[in-house]
């Protein structure tokens, strides 16, 4: 009983969103440098490249670009046995279609991953997290065009030979699939680079076929990375958030069932290798002409993932409305582009600061969803708790929400892998250190274990201490998970 002895458990993180040194060591500018800070409830802007004046808040991050050694010194205080972040793809080739990759980018994760190692910590690492080389935005439209496949898979195997021995745990694309149910000009940049705006009729399309790309680069790395090394193991990495249909009525399991189609069509075409026959129809529908050949149709056929990494924060519920047509509902209502909205309320579950539905009984199912589709081992690569920390005069954080979800959710996870038999390689908490807010650039978003003295307005002056769930989750490793 209980969690495999070699569990990795350990914690998770983008580069974007702790490294800063965002020009530093040859680093050309990411997407996530023209990101400026939003705010609970208040969306970042996208600026036409780097401009005066603006508040960019992952280009200092946490610094962890020169604070890494003693953040990983903590990580082990801890016991982590892994610990998931991504090579910013700019620190190694800085435009992205560079002839050669920047030797200074790729010493600095060499370093990086050998003090690791000292610790006995596994890398568990993401190739693109939300930080494609800006240049590929601006000069190519990202994605879109056929041309950014290869620059990928050059970026891939330039990391596969480098870091090969170092890194044996991979994932191609970070939650690939978060544009598929958003469709705005944020995520477009963020997971696919392709510049839009908000009201654009078409986004779908542009989602439809850069993804279609970007799943063939993903499945030519992974052949790539086989062939480099037999020993690699090349996950996809979904973000997942399971739908629950509203009630029991037929509609509203029709809806959920067309719901799963569109938010993890890509979990689908990387775990089975097949594009699915809802995809195929439902472009037939629309008149999409999607470029994809039968040799692209082949490569990802070949490139099948080896496991199933995902994140889960969080759990939604859909329901059926008069009149629409199921797959023109979208996970976020836009009305410029007439599109409604299915997600209903789930009045079962109480919401994060955020707005986040917290729902760790949806980690057992979420790991029940991924076994009975795809029967995969898996990773949980992020789960965590986004909340406003208050820190005590005498310097304490007495995080016990965060300790609770965080038990809740193992505890969960643990019922997965005891009482329905589901394969479980590892657990990445998110984040194990306050870091930048993906989808808001807030500081005071906090997720660490490890507080960092900055706040939205960034002030402070970096330095880190412990919370009070530092040494819950140091207990929790230490007895694999057997008390919480
Ligand atoms: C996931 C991303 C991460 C991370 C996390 C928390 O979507 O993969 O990059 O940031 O969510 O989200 P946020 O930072 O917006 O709170």
């Amino acid at each position: 009983m209980g969690f495999r002895k070699d569990f990795l458990w350990g914690g998770a993180v983008a580069a974007h969103q702790l490294e800063g040194g965002w020009d530093q060591g040859g680093k050309g500018p990411s997407i996530a440098d023209v990101m400026t800070a939003g705010g609970n409830g208040i969306p970042r802007r996208i600026t036409d490249g780097v401009l005066p004046g603006e508040n960019y808040p992952n280009h200092e991050a946490i610094d962890f670009y020169h604070h890494y050694k003693e953040d990983i010194a903590l990580f082990a205080e801890m016991g982590f046995k892994a610990f998931r972040t991504s090579i910013a793809w700019s620190r190694i080739y800085p435009n992205g279609d560079d002839a050669v990759p920047n030797e200074e980018g790729l010493k600095f994760y060499d370093d990086m991953f050998d003090t690791m190692h000292k610790y006995g910590i596994e890398p568990v690492i993401t190739l693109q997290h939300f930080e494609m080389p800006y240049h590929l935005a601006k000069q190519y439209n990202g994605f879109m065009d056929k041309r950014c496949i290869d620059f990928f898979v050059t970026f891939a195997k330039t990391c596969f030979e480098r870091y090969k021995g170092k890194v044996k745990y991979w994932m191609t694309f970070n939650e690939i699939n978060n544009q598929a149910a958003c469709e705005t000009a944020h995520h477009m940049l963020q997971e696919g680079a392709v510049l839009t705006t908000d009201d654009n009729p078409d986004n779908q399309f542009m989602m439809y076929q850069s993804g279609i790309n970007e799943l063939i680069a993903s499945a030519k790395a992974v052949q790539i990375g086989h062939a480099i090394d037999a020993n690699n193991m090349i996950g996809c990495m979904i973000g997942f958030v399971p739908v629950y249909p509203a009630t029991c009525n037929p509609k509203d399991m029709m809806e959920y069932t067309a719901a799963n189609h569109r938010k993890y069509w890509f979990a689908d075409v990387q775990c089975t290798g097949i594009i699915p026959g809802y995809l195929e129809k439902y472009w037939e529908r629309k008149g999409y002409k999607i470029d994809l050949t039968d040799e692209e149709r082949e490569e990802i056929r070949k490139g099948k993932v080896d496991y199933a990494g995902f994140s889960y924060y969080m759990s939604m519920t859909t329901a059926w409305r008069e009149g629409n047509d199921e797959y023109d509902f979208n996970e976020q209502a836009n009305e410029a582009r007439h599109v409604v909205s299915d997600v209903v309320k789930n009045p079962y579950l109480k919401c994060s600061d955020w707005g986040w539905p917290i729902d760790p009984l949806g980690l057992r199912y979420s790991l029940n969803w991924f076994t009975d589709r795809y029967h995969l081992p898996m990773m949980i690569v992020e789960n965590g708790l986004g909340a406003y920390d208050k820190k005590e005069a005498d310097g304490s954080v007495n995080d016990d929400y965060r300790i609770a979800y965080l038990r809740n959710h193992i505890e969960a996870m643990r019922e997965a892998v005891n009482e329905d038999g589901v394969d479980l390689l590892g657990y990445q908490m998110w984040a194990p250190i306050d870091i930048v807010s993906a989808s808001t650039g807030e500081m005071d978003k906090r997720y660490g274990f490890i507080y960092v003295n900055k706040n939205n307005a960034g002030e402070g002056d970096l330095s880190r201490s412990k919370k009070k769930s530092f040494d819950w989750y140091k207990h929790v490793i230490e007895t694999n998970g057997e008390e919480l």
